[in-house]
């Protein structure tokens, strides 16, 4: 799985995007609402990056918590503070 998160961040630094899709209502990083922060929402965040955001999946996530810093895109800054927050734990800055 750490091998996917790894070429996830590779392939997005490589084409370089930003989405900026509303704003986060619950917890920052929580992409899939169901209120924890786990594997679930890397998942989601992967699928909607490289999908169209505005495919009706993404649109059941709460997208726009993607952007866990809060700054007004989601960049590969947002999957960089999500990845590091799975495997090193600690705690998110949401930027609020
Ligand atoms: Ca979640
Ligand atoms: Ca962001």
């Amino acid at each position: 799985m750490k091998k996917y998160l790894v070429l996830s961040v590779a392939l997005i630094t490589l084409f370089g995007a930003s989405f900026a899709f509303g704003y986060c209502n619950g917890v920052c990083g929580d992409i899939n609402g169901d209120g924890s922060l786990d594997i679930a929402d890397l998942t989601a965040f992967v699928h909607c990056y490289y999908e169209n955001i505005y495919d009706p999946v993404c649109l059941t996530y709460n997208w726009a918590c993607g952007d866990v810093n809060n700054d007004g895109g989601t960049t590969t800054v947002d999957l960089q503070i999500l990845v590091d927050y799975m495997f090193n734990g600690g705690s998110i800055d949401c930027g609020n």
